[in-house]
């Protein structure tokens, strides 16, 4: 699976550009099964964190390091071979991590850039890295999707921006109101709704955040953060869920990896 110039041309000005159904309805049953799994499995482990107000999982990471499913799709030729032609190299996963943003319990994201993270904790050099974002339900207007500003990533690292860390390792680099609306009035927001087994790959300047799930719709998302092999983090203080250390290329399963 290539993307068209067209698609690439969007990708250029939009900063993102969505692939719909790129995963098939069997296909998404597998992996929702396989999130389901680490879900009843309590998981108390370390890259899981709760919502402040329940206990509902807020983020899961390194799932492709304990799940034989997750680590399947790491290496899923669907999603490697646009990434390789974006990042223009070989790619390996920087990180994984998945957003259930459970219904009625899910909380949101204040603006933010996920290179600004990844640069401020890991030393990452360049932008040079995508944020590969797996639709597990079917995302609406209303179930708390990801709004970006188009064309933001044009601008780069933004500057002005305030280091938020939680109790994990997470740190969320929050772009200041002004910079915000300043960019808003140019340029709009864009909600980024989809089918479940649609994929959006994502510009890690591309600033975005995301409201509350106050529905009783499930809103869960993969995240496939993918770095090229020629742009490694500098920095080896966090830990292997949050900054893979292991660069080393990714070589692609069969297109049907994921039926079991
Ligand atoms: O999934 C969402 O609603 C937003 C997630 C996000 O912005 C992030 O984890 O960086």
């Amino acid at each position: 699976m290539k993307l068209s110039i067209e698609q690439l041309r969007q990708f250029e000005q939009q900063g993102y550009v969505i692939c719909k159904d790129l995963f098939t309805s069997e296909e998404m049953k597998t992996l929702r099964g396989a999130l389901q799994e680490i879900l009843n499995d309590d998981i108390d482990r370390p890259g899981v964190s709760r919502e402040k107000n329940s206990k509902a999982p807020r983020l899961i990471y390194g799932a492709d390091q304990f799940n034989e499913v997750f680590a399947r799709l790491v290496r899923h030729p669907r999603w490697m071979e646009p990434a390789k032609q974006i990042l223009e190299s070989d790619v390996y996963i920087h990180q994984l991590r998945i957003n259930p943003k459970a219904p009625y319990e899910g909380e949101g994201f204040w603006w933010h850039q996920d290179f600004s993270t990844w640069h401020f904790e890991d030393g990452m050099p360049t932008s040079n890295a995508l944020m590969i974002a797996v639709f597990m339900d079917d995302i609406y207007d209303t179930n708390g999707p990801l709004m970006v500003i188009p064309g933001s990533h044009k601008y780069g690292e933004i500057p002005e921006r305030v280091p938020n860390p939680d109790e994990t390792g997470y740190t969320v680099m929050e772009v200041s109101r002004d910079v915000v609306a300043g960019l808003v009035k140019e340029s709009g927001i864009e909600a980024l709704t989809g089918s479940a087994g649609s994929v959006m790959f994502m510009h890690c300047n591309l600033l975005h955040a995301s409201a509350g799930n106050v529905t009783p719709y499930p809103r869960s998302i993969i995240y496939i953060n993918a770095n090229s092999v020629g742009n490694i983090p500098t920095k080896k203080k966090r830990a292997a869920h949050h900054c893979n250390p292991d660069a080393t290329a990714l070589e692609p399963l069969e297109d049907d990896c994921l039926i079991s």
